[in-house]
């Protein structure tokens, strides 16, 4: 049986981590798609030539031409431009979106059953136009957000109880920004809810408070220190968890940017929510209760994905 074949079109600083850990994970073989002639092709062959040491078998092959990414199964979109200090992800819209349009082309045209997981910010609203651009099922199209999201509030909490990461599990929901909303009711340490914890004494509500903002701005905090540009390493590894959950098929419950239709009142929107993702793509959005505060900061972020929708089709007027 062939191995499976990953695409990445963007081979910037998580473009070539995802490829590297693609080939070290021997997830499948690996195309590196970018625009900037000579960077998927070095940084392709300098990961090949790690595979002796590391002991992968797969194959690395840098690319201009989308032509290279046809029959791929999976598509990990970083095109564009990243954040530099005082921007903020909304700033990246216009060129963004341009990008978004000339990959959903090169998707369409040359690898149109593949699973396509966008990391490209402003990410909702990024996802929501490389589906329209793209054409494919809402189903293979998804935002990685909440992996990261949920994956920094478990680090910051893990080091304020003193716990292993492994152990400390995270809900966050709603758009990739300042709006999300980090669900403190369904994040545990082996099962224990950050409430009971702080009733335990473990700690207090106005440190939790401060973790659930340091979550929120943890993006910038990363792009306030690196000073060139936004986080990768992280980034990148949880939008290989999502590849994985669908290349093997392992069901696995995770927080993305999904296309939304019914479940928590939405009538077609791609937003953070709790989903399932299998051989079949995103199997199933996971309509969770939202209690009033909780409602009011997912409503909050959803207008905030909305306003970010409205300015795409003012940009561009075919989405519209
Ligand atoms: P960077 O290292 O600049 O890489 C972007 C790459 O895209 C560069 O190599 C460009 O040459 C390439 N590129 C530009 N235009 C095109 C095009 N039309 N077709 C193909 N390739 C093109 O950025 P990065 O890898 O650090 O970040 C990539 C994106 O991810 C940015 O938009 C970031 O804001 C975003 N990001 C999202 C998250 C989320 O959690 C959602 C986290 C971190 C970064």
């Amino acid at each position: 049986m062939a191995r499976p074949k990953i695409a990445l079109i963007g081979a910037g600083q998580i473009g070539g981590t995802l490829a590297h850990l693609a080939a070290m994970k021997e997830l499948g073989d690996v195309v590196l798609f970018d625009i900037a002639e000579g960077t998927p092709q070095g940084k392709a062959l300098d990961i090949a030539e790690s595979g002796p040491s590391e002991g992968f078998d797969a194959t690395m092959k840098g690319t201009n031409d989308y032509a290279d990414i046809a029959g791929a199964d999976v598509c990990i979109v970083t095109a564009g431009v990243a954040r530099k200090p005082g921007m903020s992800r909304d700033d990246l819209l216009g060129i963004n979106l341009k990008v978004m349009k000339s990959v959903g082309e090169g998707i369409a045209k040359h690898a149109p059953n593949a699973f396509v997981i966008c990391i490209t910010n402003p990410l909702d609203a990024m996802v929501w136009a490389l589906r329209e651009f793209s054409g494919l099922p809402a189903e293979k199209v998804v935002g990685m957000a909440g992996v990261l999201d949920s994956a920094r509030f478990r680090h910051f909490l893990s080091l304020e109880f003193g716990v292993s990461m492994k152990d400390v599990t995270a809900f966050v929901l709603g758009g990739h920004g300042d709006t999300m909303v980090p669900l403190a009711r369904y994040s545990t340490v082996a099962g224990i809810p950050l409430p009971d914890l702080v009733k335990m004494g473990w700690t207090t509500q106005e440190k939790l408070d401060a973790i659930v903002q340091r979550t929120r701005d943890g993006g910038a905090e990363i792009v306030g220190l690196l000073k060139t540009g936004s986080a990768f390493y992280a980034p990148a590894t949880s939008a290989i968890e999502m590849a994985e959950a669908y290349l093997k098929d392992q069901k696995r419950v995770l927080p993305c940017a999904a296309f939304v239709k019914g479940a928590y009142g939405l009538d077609g929107m791609y937003v953070g929510v709790p989903t399932v993702i299998g051989a079949n793509g995103i199997e199933k959005v996971i309509d969770i209760k939202l209690d009033k505060d909780e409602q009011a900061m997912f409503d909050k972020s959803v207008d905030a994905v909305k306003g970010l929708v409205e300015a795409c089709k003012g940009i561009d007027p075919s989405l519209a």
